[in-house]
């Protein structure tokens, strides 16, 4: 049964400060998630036909378009962003949502940022059902914390586009590093702390996500310089999704938070 009531409670929020995660189970309808996947379908299809075949491994493109009005209109649904505002604060503010088609295979672990002081959250629907064993999001419970964010790295369980020191040495593979497993069915939300480190094992061709993502606004000076550092990349957003044509407050203030910290690329 899909939930009414979309406010975390006392105990999800503290869960999700001490272990960095939260699943939220049947937030969303199976009609829903047809539609999700109509409209993933129909961009897969002309992203492959756009793609050089050379590149076709990891693919992935911006939700926030006039092809996918369906999943573009999430993002002011109370299911998205309330518990965003109540994990992150009122400010916090929506900045990305994506697609992603993976190749059939492993996401190895790592966390998605590495300067703790930037407060950014994933919410993701994987569209398919996920077990351990075939492509379900694991997590190392309380990573987004030093020391174990810091000790992580440390030991060397990542090393981007390579295999991780420490497996080498451990002779362990990424299934043996211990962690919390988020099986999932389509319409089950999980949310994650991008410092949480996180990996994925047994992905078939075209598992798909759909995430979206927020940033706190930021309040400490280490805080604000870490955003002014970050901002410096940029983003590219279709003049459709600026243009805010439904007047919608929420999506207002965003946009304004984006322009003022130059995250809008022309
Ligand atoms: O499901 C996966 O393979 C990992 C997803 C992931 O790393 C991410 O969305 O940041």
């Amino acid at each position: 049964m899909i939930q009414d009531n979309y406010s975390l409670t006392e105990a999800q929020i503290q869960h999700f400060e001490v272990f960095g995660f939260l699943v939220r189970r049947n937030v969303f309808s199976a009609e829903e998630v047809a539609r999700m996947n109509e409209e993933f379908d129909r961009r897969l299809a002309t992203f492959l036909e756009e793609t050089d075949l050379e590149e076709k491994r990891f693919l992935h493109w911006t939700n926030l378009t006039e092809e996918t009005p369906f999943i573009a209109s999430l993002v002011n649904d109370p299911r998205i962003y309330l518990h965003s505002e109540q994990l992150i604060g009122e400010d916090s503010v929506f900045h990305n949502s994506g697609s992603n088609s993976f190749p059939k295979g492993d996401t190895e672990w790592h966390p998605d940022r590495a300067d703790l002081n930037v407060c950014s959250i994933r919410s993701a629907m994987y569209l398919q059902p996920t077990t351990a064993d075939c492509g379900a999001l694991r997590v190392i419970p309380g990573s987004h914390k030093n020391p174990l964010h810091e000790d992580l790295h440390s030991i060397g369980l990542w090393v981007p586009e390579d295999k991780a020191p420490y497996l080498e040495k451990s002779g362990l593979s990424g299934e043996d590093i211990p962690c919390y497993v988020l099986e999932s069915e389509p319409g089950d939300m999980i949310t994650w702390n991008e410092q949480t480190w996180h990996a994925a094992f047994g992905g078939y061709k075209d598992r798909r996500t759909c995430n979206f993502d927020f940033f706190g606004n930021p309040k400490t000076p280490d805080e604000i310089a870490s955003m002014r550092s970050l901002a410096k990349q940029g983003k590219r957003y279709q003049p459709w999704w600026l243009e805010n044509p439904d007047n919608i407050p929420r999506r207002e203030r965003w946009i304004n938070w984006l322009q003022e910290w130059g995250w809008i690329k022309d």
